[in-house]
């Protein structure tokens, strides 16, 4: 039973145990009987809403650690912020311990104040701005809990760290917890469109945009900045970098107006995302070359204007001359003439200006072998520095690619020394399977936040990049964090009930980087599950392993993720990368496979780290495996300092990464009856299409690189499916085989689609032992459409569902394929399996293969 329905239950117990009630008694008693009835049997419905900001009621027993918890609360002076404080304060008590806090402010109360031990919320100006304290004082004979901050936000912050120690038990007998973030900037960037879409967002619509307004109704963004200030998160850029130019006209002020308000109480600045080209679209100029001073003219106006209603305003992000942007080369202008000529508008303000270091050519030619993306970033800035302005920030992608399933770290990060620098991190799944897929990033991120980028002028120094953002390096003024989040109108925010531990670690981590994955995806589990045991360990568990396992089925190796590069990013699509301008290379021939990114016979990539670092990467010895065909381009054949060879490794790796997605799935049916039931069923309806999708990417990398190479799988398995019976080689009625392309993303190149309205049938007379077995159904689940399926034995009905997900998939392939498995049928030679598709709209229904596996 968890916590709460302990508590329902004792206390239905003791009410009832009363005796004779009166009538407002029994009315409670029956209340939370109900309550507990129903927490009992486990199905409280929880929809992800609160986060990991629940407050649920503890155990009585276990809340007696906080009977000395004073139940006044005292707020030394006022502002928006520290009302948010006090109000969530007693928000959180009332919620945990079931105590509602008397509320004293210092100043119009002084004398009552002093004599009630109390919770006071205080400034403390010699504590560093948004660091906070939390200690027992003694003034007078009264023990007063303290929480003190630098600032507001210290206080607000100190708020949320009380609440949650309680929220996991932890004692406060003698707490002294003094905390001071590792970096100013810890921001947040949404790409939401103004149309209410989301640029690579997948929990739902936008939660501030709709229909080329700000929504009217912002009671989401409310709670989504409560949410962010409780883990320190300072600012957030709303709106998509590919920008709209509209979001800083003067007719969108009031818009923008009404969302900074709502930031404000919670101490999160707001910050717009700008279109370099602005002055002229907007601005009837006819340039918006940042030399010219009536462009110069036309920033500091524009900023004037808006700073006088919104005078907080965190800054800006610029996305420029990337993917088609406009930016300052159409003047010949440098990214630091562009960067500077909004800072200064912003100065006087105190504003920022975030200048992505995502520039790119996305035309390079690529029969050229010199020619490699991963240099842009450092050829771009690298010569610039020291020319940006001091509150120009560089906007640094963690690696030199774009968030790939594992990628080195930027060289940008040590190649900049007079200038400030942020890291910027991917919350969103773009690469990582979209929240369809379990994929904890914590693990991922802290590793380049250890890198050693050996950038001090004594190579000796441990430079990791979390002390680089951190400015501490080089002494930078400003620097830090970003987070691409991307939160929508979904219950639950990002829609996997697991990924909003990517935003809860991002955060984490911005606030402190030498705290550990292990202990930050334990926090994340007590606080979004309760503190049973078996949950946290279980979910803990299966989150650090996850991202691991992801990479295993997808592109190991350093080899990117393999996915579908001009497409949806999503399913496999090998070659996708491959003979275009994107650069996202892997140069797979029929020898081998990698990337020579070398100086001595390569694109000279490496030459753009620190010697030290330079030196691991140039030789095939020191490399890393896991990185290995990110730098070098090796037959299949090489031996990997594992002993395997690589194809072999590529053919290991993702049979045990699908085997592992499947162990995911037993481990979380382990929760049942520990996790509501509402995301119990949630998570597992997810994990088990994860672990079908982990082998339809199984099966396209090694079936594509067996094909590709011609070296068999010394373990037998790659190309070989002994339980697998094609649908094209069933007996059909209606479907016709369709071929797939690339090849690779169906059984054997081939789908059945039914293209009659009335549907159509597959059949298969089984051969096999009498016996049981589990039948799997491969179809294709297409978003433009909802195709139902049925399938029959021997006539009658077993299983019948409608393909209504939503994957990222118009037609017939890997971004679709999902299995559906049947488990334990009784089967008997001559038994007829029958699977019947009635197509919808653009989804024709399509089938691949069934397989037919034994079931002790
Ligand atoms: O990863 C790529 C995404 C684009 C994104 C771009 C960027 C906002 O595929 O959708 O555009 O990165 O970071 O600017």
């Amino acid at each position: 039973m968890n916590t709460e329905a302990k508590y329902h239950a004792q206390e239905c117990h003791r009410l009832f145990g009363l005796g004779r009630m009166r009538t407002r008694l029994l009315i409670r008693a029956v209340v939370v009987c109900f309550f507990a009835s129903i927490f009992v049997i486990g199905i409280r419905a929880e929809d992800g809403h609160e986060g990991w900001l629940r407050y649920v009621p503890l155990d009585p027993s276990a809340a007696k650690i906080y009977a000395t918890v004073p139940r006044v609360v005292v707020v030394e002076g006022d502002s928006p912020v520290l009302r948010s404080a006090q109000q969530e304060l007693s928000r959180g008590i009332r919620g945990m311990l079931g105590v509602a806090l008397a509320t004293q402010s210092r100043n119009a109360d002084s004398s009552a104040a002093s004599h009630a031990p109390a919770i006071v919320l205080a400034v403390d100006r010699n504590l560093a701005p948004e660091s906070l304290r939390i200690r027992w004082s003694n003034a007078g004979s009264k023990k007063s809990l303290r929480i003190t901050g630098g600032d507001d936000r210290g206080v607000l912050y100190g708020v949320f760290a009380l609440l949650n120690k309680i929220a996991r038990l932890e004692s406060l007998a003698n707490i002294d917890d003094t905390q001071k973030p590792s970096a100013p900037v810890r921001w947040v960037n949404d790409w939401d469109n103004l149309d209410g879409t989301i640029e690579r967002g997948y929990g739902g619509r936008s939660i501030f945009f709709d229909a080329d307004n700000v929504r009217p109704d912002l009671s989401r963004v409310n709670d989504y900045a409560r949410l962010l200030a409780s883990i320190g998160i300072n600012g957030c850029a709303i709106n998509n970098v590919n920008a709209n130019p509209r979001v800083l006209t003067p007719e969108f002020l009031p818009q923008l107006i009404r969302v900074a308000d709502i930031f404000r109480a919670w101490g999160v600045r707001l910050a717009i995302a700008v279109d370099v080209s602005s002055p002229m679209r907007i601005g009837g100029l006819y340039t918006f070359d940042p030399l010219d001073p009536s462009v110069a003219k036309w920033w500091r106006d524009r900023f004037d204007e808006v700073y006088a209603k919104i005078p907080d305003l965190g800054g800006v992000v610029v996305k420029a001359d990337s993917e088609g942007r406009l930016g300052p080369s159409t003047y010949h202008r440098s990214p630091a003439d562009a960067a500077n000529v909004i800072a200064k508008a912003l100065k006087p303000h105190g504003g920022l200006v975030f200048y992505r270091a995502f520039v790119y050519n996305h035309h390079l030619d690529w029969r050229d072998p010199k020619n490699d993306r991963a240099k842009a970033a450092y050829d771009n800035f690298h010569p610039l520095d020291g020319q940006f302005d001091d509150n120009v920030i560089i906007q640094i992608k963690h690696g030199p690619i774009d968030f790939q399933a594992r990628e080195p770290v930027s060289p940008l990060f040590s190649g900049l020394e007079k200038t400030n620098e942020a890291i910027e991190l991917q919350i969103t799944q773009e690469y990582t399977g979209q929240q369809h897929h379990v994929v904890f990033l914590a693990p991922m991120w802290k590793e380049v936040l250890d890198f050693d980028m050996h950038a001090a002028p004594d190579s000796a120094a441990n430079t990791p990049v979390k002390d680089l953002v951190a400015g501490k390096v080089f002494h930078r003024p400003v620097g830090g964090y970003v987070g691409i989040a991307n939160v929508g109108l979904d219950a639950n925010w990002l829609a996997h009930p697991l990924a909003m531990a990517n935003l809860y670690a991002f955060a984490r981590l911005a606030w402190n980087p030498d705290s550990t994955p292990e202990q930050i995806a334990t926090e994340w589990t007590q606080l979004t599950f309760g503190d049973d045991p078996t949950v946290v360990q279980t979910i803990t568990g299966l989150q650090l392993a996850s991202w691991r396992t992801y990479e295993n089925y997808t592109g190991p190796l350093g080899t990117q993720t393999l996915t579908d590069i001009t497409g949806s990013h999503y399913g496999p699509n090998i070659e996708s990368s491959e003979e275009n301008g994107w650069g996202q290379w892997h140069r797979a021939d029929e020898k081998g496979i990698g990337m020579d990114r070398t100086v001595a016979t390569g694109t000279g990539f490496v030459g753009q780290y620190r010697p030290p670092v330079a030196k691991i990467y140039e030789s095939l010895a020191t490399t890393p495996d896991q990185l290995l065909l990110f730098f070098h381009h090796v037959p299949y054949t090489y031996e990997l300092h594992s002993r395997k060879t690589v194809i072999q490794h590529i053919y290991d790796s993702h049979y045990e990464g699908a085997a592992e997605v499947a162990e995911f799935v037993d481990q979380w049916k382990s929760l049942q009856g520990h996790v509501d039931a509402q995301r119990f069923n949630d998570v597992l309806a997810r994990l088990e299409y994860q672990a079908g999708h982990a082998i339809v990417w199984r099966d396209a990398i090694c079936n594509y690189f067996l094909k590709k190479s011609g070296i068999p799988d010394d373990k037998g398995r790659a190309g070989h499916f002994p339980n697998r019976i094609e649908a094209e080689s069933m007996q059909l009625q209606g479907y016709e085989p369709v071929d797939v392309t690339p090849w690779e993303n169906a059984s054997a190149g081939k789908a059945v689609a039914c293209k009659q309205t009335q549907g159509c049938t597959a059949s298969y007379k089984f051969t096999g032992a009498e016996g049981n077995y589990a039948l799997v159904i491969l179809y294709f689940d297409q978003k433009n459409g909802e195709s139902k399926f049925r399938v029959m034995l021997s006539g009658k009905e077993i299983n019948r569902w409608t393909a209504d997900a939503q994957l990222p998939a118009t037609k017939i392939g890997a971004d679709a394929a999902t299995r559906r498995t049947i488990p334990n049928l009784h089967l008997r030679p001559g038994d007829q399996i029958r699977i019947e598709g009635i197509p919808d709209a653009d989804e024709p229904a399509a089938l691949d293969y069934i397989e037919i596996t034994p079931q002790n």
